[in-house]
């Protein structure tokens, strides 16, 4: 039986149980309140040496961390990933990218804007949103006229971008400006078994204000 180790306002968590759903694997389900600090416990950083939800713990006591790389592991010879060599590592280009430009400041600017720490670190706040719309300009041109982001099929790659791409508008993003990503998400959406159960923040996560 495999076990995630799962925040349910966590759009890296949801990349998780969607295709955990979409594959039908039976699996437990461990909420981690992050904000209480459950993820810095030794028992959850034995699980994940850098901390952060989500985690996957194997039948055989092995556990992966970094939503990516959960997704790669589980989609390993299915239809959610892609066997030719060079459409193989176009999945992981956009994995990269997801990571590198558009989850650390798209994901960043709506926690912040969601939580009350834009109004604390304003300038920072600034640069994350500047950061993601160019981020989600890319996306947004690389879509245009592509049914889905490789080899014209739906992969972990759309899966890893829908994520925080989806709510991108609650960083007070205005999605109208990338004409391309609307129908993608819905084309990502209508996959078969897709369900989105991205939860609130809680009220721990916010800032007094
Ligand atoms: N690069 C990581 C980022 C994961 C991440 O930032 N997780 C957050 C929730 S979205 C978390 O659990 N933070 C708590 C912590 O860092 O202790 C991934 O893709 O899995």
């Amino acid at each position: 039986m495999l076990t995630l180790f799962d925040y349910g306002p966590s759009a890296n968590c949801l990349k998780v149980r969607v295709l955990l759903r979409q594959l039908g694997l039976d699996h437990e389900r461990v909420e981690v309140d992050i904000f209480a600090g459950e993820s810095r416990t030794d028992a959850f950083v034995a699980l994940n040496p850098a901390g952060p939800t989500p985690a996957l713990l194997l039948a055989d006591g092995q556990a992966i961390a970094e939503s990516n790389a959960i997704l790669l592991y589980l989609a390993e010879s299915t239809p959610f990933l892609l066997d030719d060599r060079v459409a193989r590592a176009h999945v992981h280009q956009w994995l990269f990218f997801e990571q590198n430009l558009l989850e650390p400041n798209v994901s960043t600017a709506r926690f912040w804007r969601l939580t009350g720490r834009d109004r604390q670190r304003p300038e920072a706040f600034e640069r994350h949103f500047e950061a993601g719309l160019a981020a989600l300009r890319i996306l947004d041109a690389y879509l245009a006229g592509r049914e889905f982001l490789v080899g014209g099929r739906y992969t972990v790659a759309d899966i890893a971008l829908y994520a925080y791409t989806h709510v991108a508008h609650e960083a007070g993003i205005d999605m109208s400006a990338y004409p391309a990503i609307g129908p993608w998400l819905a084309r990502v959406e209508a996959t078969n078994g897709f369900v989105n159960d991205l939860k609130p923040y809680p009220a721990n996560a916010r800032v007094p204000s």
